[in-house]
């Protein structure tokens, strides 16, 4: 997968040398480019924001630069000049739509993807409106809060979608069993030693019957999702769960909901366990 990410400040994209990430890049696996936004300005002072129009606070990031950027982009990528299939461009921004685990495998399966990196009073507009003339754009979010600026945001847009290239990590399936891949929370992990500071770990876990171990995970990750994600599941689908699911999530006080399209969980407190 090729990536380029444009910024004002390249060394963010340093932390990309190291660990996972950075083996995958000398694999070859992820190839990552960086470019400086203020490369494509041509005033003596690298000019790349201005102030808004109809006012506020703040500075916006000026067209000009950014068109260029991404004029320098598609001209080069993702295999040196020629014509190639246009990427798909990702601006991190707060008021993007949610960055998820579904839209990072949807991105993991793009062979381009260009990361517009702005400051968090943003880039102007027309920027976005005239990309999506020549290519996919999607304005991203990691959540409801505020950075700075895109940069931070990226690097975990990378990471996130480049540890589901194929090969990137080693042992496949630790991907499956993730937070969020199933819709849950994983369940707790534990290693040696067996007990620290008069702490055991679970007992299912050191006896080795792998099918109590798989169960006992399940409920604990049903359970760990009720208590700290309910969103999780009210949206989970019953028809993903098995019998055993149905009476863990019941003691915990969630039920199908009856009728419902799409089908999901509701939460009634005269249903739970003690
Ligand atoms: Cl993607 N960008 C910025 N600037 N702030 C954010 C964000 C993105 N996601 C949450 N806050």
């Amino acid at each position: 997968m090729r990536v380029d990410v444009v910024t004002i400040f390249p060394a963010y994209f340093d932390a990309l040398d190291v660990s996972l990430l950075g083996k995958a890049r000398e694999r070859g696996l992820l190839v990552v480019v960086v470019h400086d936004l203020r490369d494509f300005t041509h005033d003596r002072h690298r000019t790349v924001d201005d102030t808004p129009y109809g006012g506020g606070a703040g500075m916006v990031m000026r067209p000009e630069p950014w068109g260029e950027a991404l004029d320098h982009v598609l001209a080069t990528g993702p295999d040196g000049p020629g014509p190639v299939e246009s990427p798909r461009l990702v601006v991190p921004s707060p008021a993007g739509r949610p960055f998820t685990q579904a839209l990072a495998e949807e991105l993991a399966a793009e062979p381009w993807l260009v990361l517009a990196c702005g400051r968090y009073e943003g880039i102007d507009q027309r920027v976005v409106d005239e990309a999506r003339d020549r290519m996919r754009v999607d304005e991203v979010s990691l959540g409801d809060y505020v950075l700075n600026g895109g940069e931070v945001a990226a690097l975990a847009i990378v990471e996130a979608v480049g540890r589901l290239v194929p090969g990137v990590v080693g042992n496949s399936g630790s991907l499956a069993d993730e937070s969020h891949v199933a819709g849950l929370l994983e369940a707790p992990s534990f290693t040696k030693p067996p007990v620290w500071r008069e702490w055991p770990v679970p007992d299912v876990l050191v006896s080795g019957n792998h099918g109590a171990i798989a169960r006992w995970r399940r409920d604990a990750s049903l359970r760990r999702t009720a208590r700290v994600r309910p969103d999780l599941v009210e949206r989970l689908d019953p028809a993903a769960c098995d019998a055993a699911d149905l009476v863990q999530l019941a003691a915990l006080g969630w039920l199908p909901t009856p009728g419902a399209h799409p089908a999901g969980f509701t939460y009634d407190p005269t249903a739970v366990a003690d």
